[in-house]
């Protein structure tokens, strides 16, 4: 058979530029990293071509010898990484799997809690727009105003007031640690189920640099794909009691035939967890974060929360007098991604709000310590204060393409 560059140059060249454009420039978008070979290998492999609708020993198709000896494997490493009773890998990506558990856990018009979108929770923790806020009934808690945490007391006000079904513990945009067992001890004073929805900081649990909610919890879900370093997908791990209902949601209730090859590739990055070296990975990721956001405020920049306990930190602008998007398309000409993002009690709209986000699981992928993660907060300043100097950009982006290739990432056969 032909390959891509015969079959499909115009694809293979676009291919081309982006691993280019990966390689010369740095990632700081809090939910991105770059996979291993092994975890790109199995996700180009020929498990693609399979359907294995159901589960393992209980397929609707035949020849699923083998992708039942994958599975078996995915959800062995998995229960070891995570501790956890039951284990469902077949998920395609993190909203997926939360509306899993929403249709396992309770009924459409229940009540729900969760953290609010533009105080660091995520779009199917409630947002009225989606699929949790459109179907479920859901309170939302807030950060506290002055010091941008979640304060328990608050939450436990809101869980009282509501009495919801289900409470959800969990962010996009939130630099500090949660305090899983007292969302445990709300929800048992209310009767509420408990889901965790660890995507982004999977991989610093998983390291042992974060407190693990597995056992605390009745449901987590997590993406592969951020801290984790593996494919784009999901897990969703659930005490035993769960288990009939949220596999059910899933196959048939969701989702036909599970993607075998990224099923393949999630095993091989649960693999890479269990490595020892795989906790110095977690731990750097979070000293790099504090390194960036204690250089940033040094330069006088207001971090949320006055900085992080792990892999991200969301910077208001408001007093450097630039809006999120200004900073964000900046920083995309020096090559650096990152994210705009609104601040707690933003009076600024989404696509042009008051903040932007950055994370350091991917440069810290590249091997970046805290030295590199103090300079790129240099040239960050150095980029936001000169926004509209193009001549001044240009400089910095050759700064950050020297940079990046005294960390190379895949090299010329990505
Ligand atoms: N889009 C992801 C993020 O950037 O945090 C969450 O789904």
């Amino acid at each position: 058979m032909h390959s891509l560059k015969q079959t499909d140059p115009e694809i293979s060249a676009i291919i081309a530029k982006e691993a280019l454009r990966q390689e010369d420039e740095l990632e700081l978008i809090a939910s991105e990293n770059y996979t291993s070979r092994a975890v790109m290998e199995a996700c180009g492999s020929v498990l693609t071509n399979k359907y294995s609708e159901g589960y393992v020993g209980k397929r609707y198709y035949g020849g699923n010898e083998y992708i039942d000896e994958m599975e078996t494997l995915a959800i062995a490493r998995a229960k070891e990484l995570f501790g956890a009773e039951h284990v469902n890998i077949q998920p395609l990506s993190g909203s997926p799997a939360n509306l899993a558990v929403y249709m396992a856990a309770v009924k459409p018009g229940d009540k729900v809690l969760g953290l609010k979108l533009d105080h660091g929770g995520h779009l199917s923790h409630g947002h009225p727009v989606n699929f949790s806020g459109l179907n479920y009934n859901f309170s939302q808690y807030e950060v506290d105003e002055k010091t941008q945490r979640i304060d328990m007391n608050k939450v436990r006000e809101v869980a009282l007031r509501e009495r919801p079904k289900m409470i959800i513990a969990g962010f996009s945009a939130y630099s500090r640690d949660i305090d899983w067992k007292a969302f445990k001890s709300i929800a048992d004073e209310v009767g509420a189920v408990t889901f965790a929805d660890i995507a982004h900081i999977a991989g610093l649990i998983a390291g042992k640099a974060l407190e693990n909610p597995v056992a605390i919890f009745d449901i987590v879900t997590t993406t592969t794909h951020k801290t984790l370093r593996g494919p784009r997908g999901a897990i969703i791990m659930c005490k035993s009691r769960f288990q009939k209902d949220v596999d059910r949601t899933v196959f048939p209730g969701i989702q036909g035939g599970p993607h075998d090859h990224i099923n393949a590739a999630k095993a091989v990055c649960f693999k890479e967890a269990l490595q020892p070296s795989f906790r110095a990975y977690a731990t750097q990721t979070i000293k790099n974060a504090q390194a960036m956001a204690g250089e940033l405020m040094q330069r006088g920049y207001k971090i949320l929360t006055d900085g992080t306990d792990n892999h991200l930190m969301v910077v208001d602008l408001r007093s450097k007098d630039v809006t999120g998007k200004i900073a964000e398309v900046a920083l995309e000409k020096v090559g650096i991604s990152c994210s705009r993002s609104t601040i707690p009690f933003d009076t600024r709209k989404a696509l042009d709000p008051s903040g932007i986000r950055l994370g350091t699981p991917a440069l810290t992928t590249r091997g970046m310590g805290t030295a590199e993660a103090i300079l790129v907060a240099g040239l960050i300043d150095d980029a936001v204060r000169h926004h509209a100097d193009d001549a001044k950009l240009n400089g910095i982006r050759a700064q950050i393409r020297e940079l990046c290739r005294q960390f190379p990432l895949y090299g010329n056969d990505a």
